[in-house]
């Protein structure tokens, strides 16, 4: 990503100030990720509601001035999704850039989208926020000159025009359509497959790519930065039995996981929605777990992903002390693991095995010899329990999808 080395006060409005603090401690995260450094101490504001002109009070906004000529800071960051008034009024006030936790993540999105399809929900998302804020915002926007907030995937520079947006965004909309139409047609060819699908899901750096990378060689990008992946990757791994499974790595949630983001994201992550398992990656070293599992639940449920089998893997248990025990009420199973060293992986994948013997269903059969070639099916989409050699042929016992079922009892 382009350094930019842009210093930012981030600033948030809270009665809760170790929540703020915390909330901030992310951001600021979120900020580095995003090639920016964040002024050591957060401003917090105690109230329990944002002004709904200025976000911060403005007695606060004023001391905030003096705050910007010390630090050297060329703007500051608010913890939530300003109005557009809040964005005008704080810029009139501060006369330096206003950014807010939703551009600062739509930035971050712009960076690490790969694939077309992502850069094109990505700017579409990008497009949506500035049409909506742009009423008045001429200045505002003019002073975040080219740095964060204004990069558009592929470094092109966001077009900050009206009517050239409008024209953008109906465009952008009628790729998505055709691209989303190409994507059903692989997914509903790998539902044809029956083989067993599982959606890796989790908060942002939670491990879900290291945790893929572990099982399957995959190579997709690992490393300790907020929204590391955005495009879902999906690999095969053999079970130990020859059973065959669909591990797919998706795009991280987030607290306040800007709106636009989730529509843009909506098709995307409604593969999940298909999986037979919901593998939930949960970072148990982290102080926070327990607020992350909650938001991956929320955004599940928003996504109206709901009703499947959850293994939740609590993970990075190198990191953990030995007394940290999570409970995860939501899960069918829970396992730790360290996706890192592999502690834990034989647990995770009898658990995943365990739950998948649940969701098929048991069928007997007598293969001829003439067709052996069935029994290499039934073990690479099934689990087999046992397989006895007569005359007739091969007696075979064994937990398969329905549709396989089906298909032998035709
Ligand atoms: N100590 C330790 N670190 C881990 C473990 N698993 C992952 N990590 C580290 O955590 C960081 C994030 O891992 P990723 O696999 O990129 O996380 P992710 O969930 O894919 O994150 P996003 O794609 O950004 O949402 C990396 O620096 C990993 O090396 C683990 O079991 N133990
Ligand atoms: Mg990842």
């Amino acid at each position: 990503m382009e350094k930019t080395s842009e210093l930012y006060i981030l600033v948030a409005v809270s009665d809760d100030s170790e929540r703020a603090a915390a909330s901030l401690s992310e951001l600021a995260e979120l900020l580095e990720t995003a090639g920016g450094k964040a002024v050591p101490e957060f401003v917090i504001q105690n109230l329990p509601h944002p002004d709904p002109a200025t976000y911060l009070g403005s007695g606060k906004a004023k001391e905030l001035i003096d705050r910007l000529e010390e630090t050297e800071a060329v703007g500051i960051i608010a913890d939530d999704e300003l109005s557009p008034a809040q964005l005008r009024n704080l810029g009139d006030i501060l006369e330096c850039k206003v950014l807010d936790r939703t551009m600062l993540i739509l930035d971050i999105f712009a960076a690490h989208a790969r694939t077309g399809e992502g850069k094109i929900q990505v700017e579409l998302a990008q497009l949506k926020y500035r049409a909506s804020h742009l009423a008045g915002l001429g200045k505002a926007m003019s002073r975040l000159g080219g740095g964060i907030g204004t990069r558009g995937p592929g470094e092109t520079k966001l077009e900050s025009d009206r009517r050239a947006i409008v024209r953008r965004i109906s465009s952008l909309k009628r790729d998505i359509k055709t691209m989303v139409a190409v994507r059903e047609t692989t997914r509903k060819k790998r539902e044809a497959s029956a083989i067993p699908t599982v959606a890796i899901v989790g908060y942002t750096n939670a491990g879900k790519s290291t945790l893929l990378n572990r099982l399957t060689n995959a190579e997709v990008l690992a490393e300790d930065k907020l929204f590391a992946t955005l495009d879902p990757t999906t690999r095969v791994y053999k079970m130990p039995d020859g059973q065959e499974i669909l591990f797919t790595d998706t795009v991280g949630f987030i607290n306040k996981l800007p709106h636009n983001l989730v529509d843009a994201f909506r098709s995307t992550l409604e593969e999940a929605g298909h999986a037979d398992i919901i593998l939930h990656v949960l970072d148990a070293s982290d102080p926070e777990a327990s607020m992350h599992s909650s938001v991956v639940y929320s955004t599940l449920a928003d996504l109206k992903i709901t009703g499947k089998p959850v293994i939740t893997a609590f993970n990075k248990a190198d990191r953990c002390e030995a007394d940290r025990s999570l409970k995860d009420l939501n899960a069918d199973k829970a396992v730790n693991i360290s996706a890192l060293t592999g502690e834990g992986i034989d647990a995770l994948l009898g658990a995943i095995s365990a739950v998948l013997k649940e969701t098929r269903s048991c069928m007997e059969v007598t293969i001829p010899y003439s067709d052996a070639g069935l029994l290499a099916s039934i073990r690479k989409f099934g689990q087999v329990v046992s397989e006895e050699y007569s005359e007739e042929g091969i007696r075979v016992k064994a937990y398969v999808p329905a549709r396989m079922k089906g298909m032998f009892a035709e």
